[in-house]
C-alpha cells in the first residue's frame, strides 16, 4: 500500500493505524501548498481531490478519513462488536464533520494571512471539544477497551487544539496524554517529523 499524508494533518490518524497494524506500506509526504509529493509528482494526478489522506490499496485509491479509517480499522484494527463498530463510525463522523471542520477558519486564515475568522472560531471549537469530552463520558477510549481508529482521529484533533491554543477540558488533555503513550502514535509522529 501507499499512504499519502501531510505532517500533522488529519492523515496522521490513518498513519497511526498503519503503524499499529505493522502493515506493509510506503508513506509518501505531500506538500499541500504545492500539491506535490516529496518526489515532485503532481498530487492531483494521484488523487483528483488533492487532499490527504489518500491510500492506494490493491483494489485502488481510497480517500476520505471516514472510509480510510473504516478500511484500516476493519482490516487491521482490534475486533469490535457490531455495536462498537457503529459507535466507532459515529465517532469518526463526529470528529470529521463537527471537530475537524470547526478548525477550517483557522486553516483558511493561515493560508490567507487573515487570522480574524480563526480567532472568532476558537470559542465554538472549544465548545465542541467540551462536547467531545462529555461524550467520552469518563472512558479511556472512544469505544471498547482499547484504542481504535476512532481514537486516532480524535487524538489528532487534540494535537490541533494545543497547537492553535484552543481550550480543552482536562479529560481531553488526559486523553491526549494517553494516546501519546502509544507506541504506534509515537512511531507515526516521528515518521512525520513531529516528535
Ligand atoms: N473530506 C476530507 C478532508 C480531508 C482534509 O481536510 N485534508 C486536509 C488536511 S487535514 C488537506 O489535505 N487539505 C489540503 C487541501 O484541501 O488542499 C476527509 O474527510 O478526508
Amino acid at each position: 500500500m501507499k499512504y499519502y499524508y501531510a505532517p500533522g494533518a488529519c492523515s496522521l490518524a490513518g498513519h497511526i493505524a498503519l503503524e499499529e497494524a505493522g502493515a506493509d506500506y510506503e508513506a509518501i509526504r505531500v506538500d499541500l501548498s504545492a500539491h506535490k509529493t516529496e518526489a515532485g509528482e503532481d498530487f492531483y494526478a494521484i488523487s483528483k481531490r488533492g487532499y490527504v489522506p489518500a491510500l492506494v490499496t490493491e483494489d485502488g485509491l481510497l480517500t476520505e478519513n471516514s472510509a480510510v479509517l473504516a478500511y484500516l480499522g476493519e482490516r487491521y484494527g482490534p475486533k469490535l462488536s457490531d455495536w462498537d463498530r457503529y459507535k466507532a463510525l459515529e465517532w469518526i463522523g463526529f470528529t470529521g464533520t463537527e471537530l475537524h471542520k470547526a478548525f477550517t477558519p483557522i486553516f483558511m486564515g493561515m493560508k490567507s494571512g487573515d487570522t480574524q475568522a480563526g480567532e472568532a472560531a476558537r470559542p465554538q471549537i472549544a465548545k465542541k471539544l467540551a462536547l467531545a469530552a462529555d461524550l467520552l463520558d469518563g472512558r479511556d477510549w472512544a469505544v471498547g477497551d482499547g484504542p481504535s481508529v476512532a481514537d486516532n482521529y480524535l487524538f489528532v484533533i487534540t494535537l490541533w487544539a494545543d497547537k492553535f491554543g484552543v481550550d480543552m477540558p482536562d479529560a481531553l488533555k488526559a486523553y491526549k496524554a494517553r494516546n501519546l503513550a502509544r507506541g504506534s502514535v509515537r512511531k507515526a509522529m516521528a515518521a512525520e517529523g513531529l516528535a
